[in-house]
This record gives C-alpha cells, structure tokens and sequence, in this order.
C-alpha cells in the first residue's frame, strides 16, 4: 500500500470551540472575505494569526473550498502555513502562522522605494513561492504587495488564496479576477493561464524599484486601457540609478504575449536574481541523525506532526538550510540532490549512512523531500524541551480526547474514510513495539518523541 503523508493530513478540521483554545487579541486586517486576528493558542503560547469566514459570506461555497484545500496542500517556506481549521455556526476559522513584519506594502509605501540588492533578496522569495505554485499547476491570480506579509524582518511570506486555483494540465481560464493595477492584460481579454501571475509579479517588482506602478491612470478603465496595450517606461528618475539587469528582468516579465513572457524558473534563473541564496549547513549532528535513521516509521510519523504544528522561528537554521540545498528553486528536494549535498558536508561520515539518512526522512516513498520532512529530519533534540509541542501533536491524534492513540487514529488523519486499511496501521504500531491494544498514552508518546527507549 502506498502511504501519502503531507503536512495538509495534519491540518486538522474541527467543530470546537475557538475561544476554548485561542486568546483573541489584536484585529491585524480586513479583507474582501473575512477579518484576521492575532490570538494566542492557550496551551503552547504560540501566537498564531486567525482569519474569520462569516458563513452568511459565503456565497460560492466551491470557492472557499478551493482556498482551504489551496493552503492544506501548500508546503514552502515563503507561503504562509495553516494549521488548523475550526467551524463553528456562524464562522469558519482559519488558524495560520503569524507574520509579525506587515504587508510588503506598508514597507514600500514607508520607503518610498527599495535598493536593488535588497529588492533581489525579496523578490527573488516571492519567485520562489511563485514557481512552487506554478510546479503544481496552481495560479495565485492575486499577487501584490499586500499580498506578501513579511514574518520577520527579511522573510516574506505570500497569502490570500481567496482566488487561488489548481489547474488542470492545459486547462485555461477566463473569469476576470484581481486587482486592477496588477491585472495582466489576458486576464482582462478573458483568456489565460498561470503565466498571468508572472505579469503580476513584474507589475510589483517594478513598484518595488520605483514606488509607482507601471500602468497608472486615475481610474480603473484607464488603467486597463494602458495594460492592454502594455507599455511601460523606465524614464521617470527613480530609474536612473537602477541597473541595466533590473530592468531586463522587468522586461521580460511585462510581455503582453504570454509566449515570450518569462516563466518563473526563467525568471529565477535571470542574472539579477543569482547569488543571493547563502549558503546554510545542515543543522544536525551525526549522532541525532542516525538516531533518526533507526526510529521506526510510527517515531518519524510522529515527529513529521510535530513539524507541522510548529512555527519556523523555532527552528531557523533549518529552514535557511532547506532553502539553500533547494538549488533547482522547486521548493522540493530530490533525495538525489541531498544526498549528494550532505556527503559534500559531512565529508567524514559514511555516505551509506548519509544515504539511508535522507530516505529516512522521505516519509511517504516519493523520492522527494518536502519541507516539512526536512523539518522533521532537523527536529532532533530541538523541541522535545517544549513539553506542551508534544502535548499539542498528541491531541491532532487523539482528536477525542480519549487519552490514546490508536492505530485507527493514523487510519483517520491519513485515509479518507471509505477506504479499509487498518492492517496496514497496525502494522505500523507493530513495528513499533507497540501491540498493546490500549493504544499509546500521552507518557509513552512522549518516550517515542524524545526517543527513550526506541530506536528499534
Ligand atoms: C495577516 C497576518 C498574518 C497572516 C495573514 C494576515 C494571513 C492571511 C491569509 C488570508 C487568506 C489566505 C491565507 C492567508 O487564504 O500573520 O494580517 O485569505
């Protein structure tokens, strides 16, 4: 049986309630749908940003759908994460990672404009996110800058996946959608496909270079007016001290033909954008990896959890570390590329054991590693000092509060409902020592976590 495990199976959905478990605190914005708010998550601190879905709002309930499932399948280090969903009769809840920096926005109005170097480091994020997106055929169709929410000082993080699509392969759209000073001019013709996101990032990249937009007018038809035809100048004297390069890329990106329009691993690949990524070792000893090469697929489903339910300013090594291996800018490791890289790094290890090391950490057999099981794999002895981190993973398990963990309890989080797989759950518990039909109490998950005792 082939087990698909992703970060999106440990977002839970429940019908709790939100005031039980999240401290309401500052209203951080309002948008088109739905106001966001910071709260505190009672048991772990943790301060997570709240996005409210009045229910009464909801006009097209398939669009909301498409922005929940959107943001579930959705595993990158610059797009914002969810965590939870929780519905109650009014409200849909969704429980997201914080951005304590505001919207890229704000920073350029505050700025007038950005320095190119600066501006590379940003952009070259907001790509990054892009040609995730792109790789799995999903279209934001909404990108600007209030779009992009920086999460710490220099980290940018893209949201709102309100209009977010997946596509199929070749499947085109014509619905008109956006915000008019970023709307390319194919998605006004009613005809287009993801390449419309790449118009809307030069749109931005221009602004942050020069602090206006490329296709300015006073109203909105005017606007579309002058993106249709698609010129745009370089001749006010925000232009004057940025560089040839800068300019090139903005020039590739605002074609009106989408044929010759830049694609975004064009657009990474572009010399402006090329060495900016730092290089970050790989945060993790030789020891703790071996401890986790030999933790049994229950352990490492565990930690994977744990993972998912952690915000990154707990482990930023391992993510600048994860963006730096990253070297093909898919947002994707091939286990190929790392183990390669981590012989290079580790010149004195094994490289057998570096190799089993790395298909340890792909937890569902894909010959990938995504983010979050490259978070895993760093996780060693890192958060295990935070007892309530453990706590909070073992409840996404026992959704009921009976006090244990049992294998239909993987069945649920990993299969929907119909299908019939149990052996292969207790297969799994098995393996893990654990055959006691009681299931795993909160103690003995800790002792798997923290690794006392197993290994096995
Ligand atoms: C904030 C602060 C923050 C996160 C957000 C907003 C997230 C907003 C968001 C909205 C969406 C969506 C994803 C994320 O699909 O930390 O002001 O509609």
């Amino acid at each position: 049986m082939v087990f698909s495990i992703t970060r999106g199976n440990f977002v839970t959905h429940s019908t709790k309630k939100l005031e039980d478990k999240y401290l309401k605190q500052t209203k951080l914005g309002e948008g088109a749908v739905g106001t966001v708010f910071l709260s505190k998550h009672k048991e772990t601190n943790d301060i997570r940003a709240i996005k409210y879905i009045p229910k009464s709002s909801i006009k097209h309930p398939e669009r909301l759908k498409n922005e929940v499932s959107t943001l579930v399948s959705c595993d990158h280090p610059h797009i914002i994460k969810i965590f939870e969903i929780i519905e109650d009769r009014k409200n849909l809840y969704l429980i997201m990672e914080q951005c304590k920096g505001g919207e890229l926005f704000d920073y350029i109005l505050n700025n007038k404009t950005i320095q190119e170097a600066e501006a590379a480091m940003l952009f070259r994020q907001i790509m990054l996110a892009i040609n995730y997106l792109h790789s799995k055929n999903i279209v934001h169709r909404d990108l600007k800058p209030e779009n992009l929410m920086f999460s710490d000082g220099k980290t940018l993080k893209l949201i709102d996946f309100g209009i977010a699509k997946a596509l199929k392969p070749n499947e085109t759209m014509s619905t008109r959608a956006g915000t008019p000073f970023y709307m390319s001019p194919e998605i006004l013709k009613g005809f287009y496909n993801i390449s419309t996101d790449i118009w809307s990032a030069g749109v931005i990249l221009y602004i942050m270079l020069c602090g206006y937009p490329p296709f300015y007018a006073e109203s909105d038809a005017e606007v579309f007016k002058k993106v249709l035809i698609g010129n745009f100048s370089f001749r006010g004297h925000e232009w004057r001290q940025v560089s040839n390069r800068a300019k090139d890329l903005i020039r590739n990106m605002l074609i009106v033909n989408t044929d010759l329009r830049f694609t975004a691993s064009q657009v990474l690949e572009h010399p402006w954008l090329q060495n900016l990524n730092p290089s970050v070792p790989f945060p993790l000893s030789a020891p703790d990896a071996t401890t986790f090469t030999t933790s049994n697929l229950l352990r490492r489903v565990f930690l994977f959890c744990i993972a998912s339910h952690t915000s990154e300013e707990s482990f930023p090594q391992a993510k600048e570390a994860f963006l730096s291996l990253d070297q093909d800018m898919t947002g994707c490791l091939s286990i190929f590329s790392l183990q390669e890289n981590l012989a290079l790094q580790f010149s004195n290890e094994n490289p057998d054991d570096l190799k089993k090391f790395v298909l340890a950490m792909d937890l569902n057999n894909n010959g990938k590693v995504e983010y979050t099981e490259f978070i895993a794999g760093a996780l060693e002895n890192t958060m295990f000092s935070k007892q309530e981190k453990v706590v909070q993973a073992f409840s996404v398990f026992d959704k009921q509060g009976k006090g244990k963990i049992v294998p239909e309890d993987l069945q649920r989080l990993f299969e929907k409902p119909n299908k019939k797989n149990l052996p292969f759950y207790q297969k799994i518990f098995k393996e893990a020592n654990c055959i006691n039909n009681a299931g795993i109490s909160l103690e003995e998950f800790f002792a798997i976590v923290t690794a006392n005792g197993v290994g096995s």
